[in-house]
């Protein structure tokens, strides 16, 4: 096997790598490797053009993770009351022949759909990610619908546009107006600001930051649109309204690249900005400012988060805003246009990782976010099928990080559950399970990755060896399969590397070999394409104002004809009178770095931003112990004052372990896993609530 391309830059010895972690940066990492089984400095590759040098600090300090203490290094067996914590250490074989005798035994009584293999992005790497599906497809289990992070900002664009794809970020730098909309991009993705930072100082470029608190990428910015969660759609319709009222449009973009600018410009006659003011609470005259400012702005850039489209509207939302440079046809100059992810610059061929040649399209799919009322019985969650009595969880943290989560909670206490977790530390999940297997992180198997962010794709080698007995998530399907009896079919007989090598072949792209050697691949495409100057992606070319919905997903028929307010929002009420956003903290990656020290120094304790005019409505005072809740659950933290928000809005940075929680429940509990028009996806920043102090 290739080693690592060595990179030496002085004495130490640095070795190529890519962050493997659900972040859309993906950054092209420079590891100094001190021995074979030690690292020491992380730091971003200077010469790759979109990580240009910059990683985020918790990577930086990746030593503190990788070489952790509670690091597992031993497959364990649960020997006590489930969650009660007591565990005894087997061989990796007994505790392979567990897990395979428990699936056999619930395939048995139920039929192969009682498992249910769970996993998500802790690894974005395609081999160590997505090979779980290979062993589901080759058993029949049940399916498995990912739901939970972009599936409803991705209906959004793509029926806007038809594919996922966008301007290059890295043309952000040619831009005279970037606006920064519903990402806090300093904590989820920094190396935007890079970007950014390069506009404003070199074209003295202004930033607009739409988000409704000033997080730390608003402070950066010129001008915050503090709006009120959930009202984007509002917002860029009172946009548009001033777009076409004051000769902003570009009729002849419009005519030759969209569908119906004239049904468009009629339906916003009655939504003035007045109307959006009144729906966003942000000022008439900001409403104005902006979209004249936008309008006049030929390099105008659009840089869209998944955040603001975690709202039961968001779908709705995204839509909305991906209009804008299709009326002034910002599409057409350089540094203009958008980008909300680069998914389909790619075209990776998954077909041997994911087995898709065992694939039978009629076996249930259930859904990653309604996992607490599959888990609970629903009759509808499980499509009407059999319950699921035995699980394998690979990359995620569900106890932790999914919605309604007493609900989770109930579930995973289930006595005839079986769980085996895969895990790199004891998460909240393995604590929960039957068998707990230790797993490598990135820096300790071989892998591919792409990004979401930018347009590389990397190879990730294998840098050091893996403490303990901890195997990567690759081994684990190749003897569960033999186990199984499935061993024979294609792909179990491969190592991850030849995966890799084959898949990246297959693809049409550079082998493993000789991708570790370029260290990236630019998979930028030309001007043209990306700026859709040839074309939208349906079939008739242009962009859609009237999007076919139920092309997209089931759930349409509530979607709006045009791009409009679509209030299905969890409203706030006389009980429920707050509407709380649960944005990610800067030092943890969801659930991941919260068992790293500086980071959970660093974000202190889990708070509650309170506007000071609510907090002395209501006798709260700084660091005061306060409980909210609805009727899903209740959660108990500290409120800090906050006036960087409207009053009625409420900010909880997450995602802390519910031990860290007074009341031993975390922000998840208040939050709802109902299924987001039209295909599915979790409101996580959509949520009503009530807050009072606690004694
Ligand atoms: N440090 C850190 N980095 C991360 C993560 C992390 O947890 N921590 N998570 C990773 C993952 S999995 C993902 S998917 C990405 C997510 O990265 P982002 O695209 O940034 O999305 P979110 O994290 O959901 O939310 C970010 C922002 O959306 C705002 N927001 C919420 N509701 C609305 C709304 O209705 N309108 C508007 N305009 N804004 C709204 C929030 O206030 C918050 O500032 O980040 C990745 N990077
Ligand atoms: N309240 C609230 N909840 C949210 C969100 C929010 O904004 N607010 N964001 C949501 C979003 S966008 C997402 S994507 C989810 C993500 O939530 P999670 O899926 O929990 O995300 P991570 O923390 O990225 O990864 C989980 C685990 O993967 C493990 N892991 C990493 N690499 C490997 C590997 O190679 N093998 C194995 N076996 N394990 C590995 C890590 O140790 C970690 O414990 O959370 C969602 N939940
Ligand atoms: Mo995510």
């Amino acid at each position: 096997m290739p080693m690592n391309a060595t990179l030496d830059k002085g004495s130490a010895r640095f070795v190529a790598s890519a962050c493997p972690h659900d972040c859309p940066s993906t950054c092209a990492l420079e590891v100094e490797r001190l021995d074979a089984h030690t690292i020491g400095r992380v730091r971003g590759a200077a010469d790759n053009s979109y990580t240009a040098g910059v990683i985020c600090a918790k990577v930086a300090r990746y030593a503190e993770r990788v070489h952790h203490p509670g690091r597992l290094l031993r497959p364990l067996q649960r020997t006590g009351a489930r969650g009660d914590g007591s565990y005894r250490e087997i061989s990796w074989d007994a505790a392979l022949d567990e897990v395979a005798e428990a699936f056999l035994k619930a395939e048995a009584a139920h039929g192969a759909e009682a498992v249910w293999p769970y996993h998500y992005a802790g690894t974005m790497g395609l081999v160590q990610r997505k090979g779980i599906y290979r062993l589901a497809h080759a058993k029949g289990y049940s399916r498995f619908q990912e739901t939970i992070c972009v599936t409803i900002s991705q209906a959004g664009y793509k029926a806007g546009c038809g594919r996922i794809t966008g301007t290059d970020p890295r043309e952000m730098a040619k831009s005279d107006l970037i606006v920064i909309w519903g990402t806090n991009a300093v904590h989820t993705q920094v190396n935007v600001m890079t970007h950014v930072a390069r506009a404003r100082k070199e074209r003295g470029a202004k930033v607009v930051v739409i988000d409704p608190y000033r997080n730390a990428t608003a402070e950066f910015g010129d001008t915050h649109l503090m709006l009120r969660p959930g009202t984007d759609g509002a917002l860029a319709v009172g946009v548009m309204h001033v777009l076409f009222a004051e000769g902003y449009a570009d009729w002849d973009y419009m005519r030759r690249y969209t569908d119906c600018p004239e049904a468009l410009e009629a339906h916003l006659k009655d939504r003035p900005p007045e109307w959006a003011a009144e729906v966003t609470g942000l000022s008439v005259q900001e409403i104005v400012d902006f979209a004249r400012l936008y309008g006049r702005t030929e390099r105008s850039y659009l840089r869209l988060g998944y955040g603001f489209a975690r709202q039961r509207n968001g779908a709705s939302n995204m839509h909305a805003a991906i209009c804008l440079p299709a009326i002034t046809g910002a599409w057409r100059h350089e540094g203009g246009g958008a980008l909300y992810v680069n998914g389909d610059i790619y075209h990776f061929d998954m077909s041997l990782i994911e087995g898709h040649a065992m694939r039978d399209e009629s076996i249930r799919a259930l859904d990653q976010s309604r996992i607490g009322a599959v888990l609970t019985g629903d009759a509808e969650a499980l499509h009407g099928g059999p319950p699921v009595t035995a699980m394998l969880i690979q990359n995620t943290n569900p106890m932790m990080v999914a919605p309604d989560l007493n609900v989770v909670h109930r579930g995973f206490m289930r006595d005839d559950l079986f769980t085996c977790v895969h895990e790199q530390f004891m998460t909240e999940t393995a604590q929960v399970a039957d068998i707990v297997l230790p797993a490598t992180t990135f820096l300790e198997h071989d892998d591919i990755y792409k990004s979401g962010g930018h347009q590389h794709i990397m190879m990730g080698p294998k840098v050091i060896e893996p403490p303990g007995e901890a195997r990567e998530n690759h081994y684990v399907f190749r003897e569960l399969a033999q186990r199984l009896g499935v061993g024979d079919q294609p792909g179990f007989a491969m190592s991850a590397w030849e995966m890799a090598d084959e898949t990246l072949k297959m693809s049409g792209y550079p082998g493993a070999a000789e991708l570790t050697e370029m260290r990236w691949l630019d998979c930028q495409p030309g001007f043209e394409e990306a700026h859709f100057l040839n074309g939208f992606a349906h079939a008739d070319g242009r962009f859609h104002f009237a999007p076919d919905w139920a092309a997209i997903g089931p759930a349409h028929a509530v979607m709006p004809k045009l791009p409009d307010h679509l209030n299905i929002i969890d409203v706030a009420t006389a009980e429920h009178p707050f509407r709380l956003v649960t944005a990610p903290a800067r030092n943890f990656l969801n659930s991941s770095f919260t068992e790293t020290p500086t980071s959970a120094k660093k974000e202190r304790r889990p708070e509650v931003m309170v506007h000071p005019d609510d907090a002395e409505r209501l006798g709260i005072a700084e660091g005061a112990p306060v409980s909210l809740g609805n009727a899903r659950g209740e959660v108990a933290l500290h409120a800090t004052l906050f006036d960087g928000l409207q009053p009625g809005v409420l900010i909880v940075e997450s995602i802390w372990p519910n031990s860290a929680f007074d009341g031993g429940i975390g922000i998840n509990a208040v939050t709802g896993a109902d299924a987001v028009p039209p295909n599915g996806g979790a409101a996580f920043h959509d949520t009503a609530v009530w807050l009072r102090p606690r004694n």
